[in-house]
C-alpha cells in the first residue's frame, strides 16, 4: 500500500522513465509460453517467476526487482538463474526471437539503476554461475565464472599469496562479471590501475544466444580489434559476460595504513604531493574522507579511528596505505614521511593515527569503506561519482551545498547533509547528498546543476560507478554527439532488436 506522497514520487519515476526510455523499441512481456519453454531446459529451481505453473509471490521478486538504495524499482515477473554459458546461450536466443528485455544481474550492489528493470524487462540472474575455473599461480592468471562474488575469489586465491586487483566496500556482495560490467575502480586502482589493464579474456553470450568465446590468459596479443574491452564497462548493453579471465597481482609482503587529520582541505594536495615523493613506489592508497563523512561513518559503527580531541579541529581526513615488500623498510618511510609532517613550521597535518595491528588496519579502513553503508543507513542518498580536478574536490561539495540552501532545501526533513569523499590519488570524488527521503524537489535542484557543474571543470559526470538509468540523458555533458553516436552505432552492431539492458547507458 502507497501513501499518496509515495504513490506521487512513483508517478515521477514513470514519466521520467518513459520520458528517458522514448528512443527504445517496443519489447514484449514474458508470458506463461516462455517459462514453459524456459522450463525445457532450466531446473525448476532456475526459474522465479509469478507466471509459473507454480508461481512465486511478487514480494519474492522483490530483492531482484529493487537497487541497492531503494532508490530504482522495476516490475519483473520473471527471474531466470542458470547455472550455465549454454543454458545462457538459449536464453538469450529465444528472447532475441521473442524481443524480450533482459537485464543482466549480478550482485545488484551498482549505484546508477543500472540493474534492475526500467519496466517489466526478464531478470538474467548470475547468481549460480560462482565456479572458479583454473587459477595459475605462476602467471596468477585466474579464471572464473562471472557470477563469482570478489571477495570469494579474494578468498580463493589468498593461500597462493596472490589478491584480486580491485578492492570495494561492496565486494561481499558484488559478482566479478558486475564488477567488469561496470568498470568499477575502487580502492586499489591507483596501484593496479584499471580492469581495462588488468582483464585478459572474457567469455561472452551476444544478444543472439552466440558465445564468444575470448577467455584468453595471455598477457600480451595484439590480433586485431580487442573485443574484450567493449564489454569492460558496457552495463549489460552488449551481452551477458559469462567468464572473466582475470591478472591478480602477488600479495604485499607487507601493508600498513594510516588516517591523518587535516586542518584544512587546502593541505590535501601538497600532502598527496608529499606523500608520493617520501613513499613512491609503496603507496597504494590516497583516500579523502571529508569531516561530515567520518562523523557519518563513526555514527554508524564503520570502524575506529581518531579519538574525539584528536579529530578537534580537522576539516578532513586522509587514508593512507603502503604495499611492499619489507615491513620495516616500508615502516622506516612512513617514520620519516610523518615526522617530516609534524616538523614544518605550519604542519599540513593536526594528527595521524598508524595501524599496529591487522584489526586496527581493518578498522581503518571500515572508516573509509564504511562511508557508503553508513550513509546508507542515515537516509536516501543522490550518489554523484565524478572527475574533476584534486584541487576543485571543495568547491564542488560546497557550491552544491550552497545550492540547496539557497533553494531552502537544507534542513532536517529535506537535505540532512552534504559529503564529500573518495579516490584522490584517482580524481574521482563521490558527491553524496543525503536525504530524508527522495523527493522531485531536491532532485530538480541538484539536476543539471551538478551536471553543468561538472561539465564547467571540463569533468566527467561518471568517474567509476557508470552510466545506468541514472545519467543516461546526461551523457551529453561528458562526450560528444559523435561519441555518443557512435556508441549507439556500436550498440545497434551487437544488439540490433534493443533486448540487452534497455533504458541503460543509451538513451
Ligand atoms: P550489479 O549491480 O548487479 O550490476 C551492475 C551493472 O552491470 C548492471 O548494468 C548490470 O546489468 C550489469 N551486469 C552485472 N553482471 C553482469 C554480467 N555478468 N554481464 C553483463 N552485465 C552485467 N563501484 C566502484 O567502482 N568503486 C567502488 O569503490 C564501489 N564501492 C561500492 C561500495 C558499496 C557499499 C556499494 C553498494 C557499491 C559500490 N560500488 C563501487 C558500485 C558497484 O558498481 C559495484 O559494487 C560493482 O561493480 C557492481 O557489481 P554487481 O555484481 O553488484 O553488479
Ligand atoms: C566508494 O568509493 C564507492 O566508496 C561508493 O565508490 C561511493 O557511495 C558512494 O557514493
Ligand atoms: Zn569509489
Amino acid at each position: 500500500m502507497f501513501s499518496s506522497r509515495a504513490a506521487a514520487r512513483q508517478l515521477v519515476r514513470h514519466i521520467k522513465r518513459w520520458q528517458h526510455s522514448s528512443n527504445q523499441p517496443t519489447l514484449n512481456s514474458v508470458t506463461s509460453d516462455d517459462i514453459a519453454h524456459f522450463a525445457q531446459f532450466l531446473p525448476q529451481n532456475s526459474i522465479l517467476s509469478t507466471l509459473s505453473p507454480i508461481p512465486v509471490a511478487p514480494s519474492e521478486l522483490e530483492q531482484y526487482n529493487t537497487d541497492w538504495m531503494g532508490k530504482y524499482r522495476g516490475s519483473s515477473t520473471t527471474v531466470l538463474r542458470p547455472h550455465t554459458t549454454d543454458q545462457i546461450s538459449k536464453i538469450m536466443k529465444w528472447c532475441n526471437q521473442r524481443r524480450i528485455g533482459v537485464v543482466p544481474q549480478g550482485g545488484n550492489t551498482g549505484l546508477v539503476g543500472g540493474s534492475v528493470p526500467t519496466s517489466n524487462e526478464l531478470i538474467l540472474s548470475l547468481n549460480n554461475m560462482s565456479k572458479v575455473r583454473s587459477f595459475d599461480p605462476v602467471s596468477g592468471a585466474l579464471v572464473a565464472d562471472a557470477g563469482c562474488i570478489l571477495e570469494a575469489l579474494t578468498e580463493y586465491i589468498t593461500p597462493h599469496n596472490h589478491i584480486m586487483p580491485l578492492d570495494l566496500g561492496a565486494k561481499g556482495s558484488c559478482q566479478i562479471g558486475g564488477n567488469i560490467s561496470t568498470n568499477a575502480g575502487g580502492l586499489r586502482l591507483l596501484r593496479y590501475g584499471s580492469l581495462h589493464g588488468s582483464v585478459l579474456g572474457l567469455e561472452v553470450v551476444l544478444p543472439d544466444g552466440t558465445i564468444l568465446d575470448n577467455l584468453s590468459t595471455l598477457r600480451k596479443d595484439n590480433t586485431g580489434y580487442d573485443l574484450k574491452q567493449l564489454f569492460i564497462g558496457a552495463e549489460g548493453t552488449l551481452g551477458v559476460v559469462t567468464g572473466v579471465s582475470i591478472l591478480t597481482p602477488a600479495a604485499p609482503r607487507a601493508v600498513n595504513n594510516m588516517i591523518l587529520a587535516l586542518p584544512t582541505f587546502e593541505n590535501v594536495l601538497p600532502l598527496f604531493k608529499l606523500a608520493r615523493r617520501h613513499l613512491s613506489e609503496i603507496l597504494s592508497a590516497f583516500e579523502l574522507i571529508d569531516r561530515t563523512a567520518y562523523e557519518l561513518a563513526v555514527k554508524h559503527g564503520q570502524g575506529k579511528g581518531l579519538s574525539d580531541e584528536e579529530i578537534e579541529g580537522a576539516q578532513c581526513f586522509v587514508l593512507l596505505e603502503t604495499s611492499g615488500g619489507k615491513k620495516e623498510h616500508d615502516e622506516e618511510k612512513l617514520n620519516i614521511l610523518l615526522e617530516t609532517l609534524l616538523e614544518s613550521d605550519s604542519p599540513l597535518i593536526n594528527t595521524g593515527v598508524l595501524s599496529q595491528s591487522p584489526a586496527q588496519f581493518s578498522s581503518l579502513w571500515k572508516l573509509r569503506e564504511g562511508v557508503t553503508e553508513a550513509v546508507s543507513k542515515e537516509g536516501k542518498a543522490y550518489k554523484y561519482d565524478i572527475s574533476i580536478p584534486l584541487a576543485s574536490f571543495k568547491e564542488v561539495v560546497d557550491a552544491t551545498r550552497e545550492q540547496l540552501r539557497r533553494k531552502g532545501l537544507l534542513h532536517e526533513n529535506a537535505v540532512k547533509h552534504v559529503l564529500g569523499y573518495g579516490h584522490v590519488g584517482d580524481g574521482n570524488l563521490h558527491l553524496n547528498i543525503v536525504a530524508a527521503a527522495y523527493t522531485p524537489e531536491i532532485e530538480a535542484a541538484l539536476e543539471p546543476f551538478v551536471y553543468e557543474l561538472v561539465a564547467s571543470y571540463k569533468g566527467s559526470i561518471s568517474a567509476e560507478h557508470g552510466i545506468g538509468a541514472m545519467k543516461t540523458h546526461a551523457m551529453h555533458y561528458s562526450k560528444s554527439g559523435v561519441a555518443i553516436d557512435l556508441m549507439k552505432r556500436i550498440k545497434h552492431v551487437f544488439d540490433p532488436h534493443g533486448i540487452m539492458n534497455p533504458g541503460k547507458v543509451l538513451e
